[in-house]
């Protein structure tokens, strides 16, 4: 009986402590899903394609009922963006070159201005999404993550926007995975949200390691990775 009783009290104990998110969000009018940059250019056949990119659409659509708050990110450069190889004379995609701000991986040209490859994936449907944050829309510098460009300066207005509207847990999901999805983890962290990933509704670019130290930096910042099952 001693035995019966204590066991009940630790998953008493372990299903409180779930509750109160340390191990899973809740989901309420202070949550916001951030789906990150689920554009085509980041997709199979996209100028920059994430491997299997695309999958993550349908997990979004299915996770994004859920959240009263939904707000989108969108990768959004100039013809001619700092971050392009081809603004670089010599340099290849995937060289890195040290800019102002720091060290910069070049890419191909991806995302441009009203082009088809920077326009929302066309599965993907979260029509209450509330508002889209723009971001690397300035040629000298980029903006993987959704709070701050790469200068570490510049505010997109993201953290003001949902701290105006008492969200105070970010759930995020997209595109890609050691890159934006990443560094706009990274920073809700440092924004004081609580900040979830869930793994299988993203995908990586995975350069060098780049993966691994992603999901490691985003630890040491407290950022809870889960899987879809931890959204109950
Ligand atoms: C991204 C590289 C360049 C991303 C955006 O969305 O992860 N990666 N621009
Ligand atoms: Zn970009």
């Amino acid at each position: 009986r001693t035995m019966i009783a204590g066991a009940s009290v630790l998953t008493a104990t372990a299903a409180t402590s779930a509750a109160r998110g340390q191990g899973r969000p809740t989901i309420d009018g202070q949550t916001a899903l951030i789906v990150v940059d689920v554009q085509n250019d980041f997709c199979p056949g996209g100028r920059l394609a994430v491997p299997k990119g695309d999958e993550v659409v349908a997990i979004c659509n299915t996770i994004g009922r859920r959240f009263q708050n939904v707000v989108f990110t969108q990768d959004w450069h100039p013809e001619g963006h700092s971050s392009f190889a081809t603004s670089h004379p010599g340099k290849k995609p995937f060289e890195v070159v040290q800019m102002p701000y720091g060290p910069q991986v070049l890419w191909p040209d991806h995302c441009t201005w009203d082009s088809a490859g920077a326009e929302f994936h066309e599965g993907l449907d979260l029509p209450h999404a509330q508002t889209i944050i723009r971001k690397g829309y300035r040629k000298e510098v980029d903006s993987y993550s959704g709070f701050m460009e790469a200068d570490r300066r510049t505010a997109t207005g993201l953290g003001g926007y949902l701290k105006e509207r008492g969200v105070t847990r970010a759930v995020l999901v997209g595109l890609a995975t050691d890159f934006c999805v990443n560094w706009t983890a990274q920073d809700a962290a440092k924004a004081g949200l609580e900040t979830f990933v869930v793994e299988e509704a993203c995908r990586a670019i995975d350069l060098g390691g780049s993966l691994d130290k992603a999901w490691a930096d985003m630890a040491a910042l407290g950022v809870k990775r889960i899987k879809v099952t931890d959204l109950g």
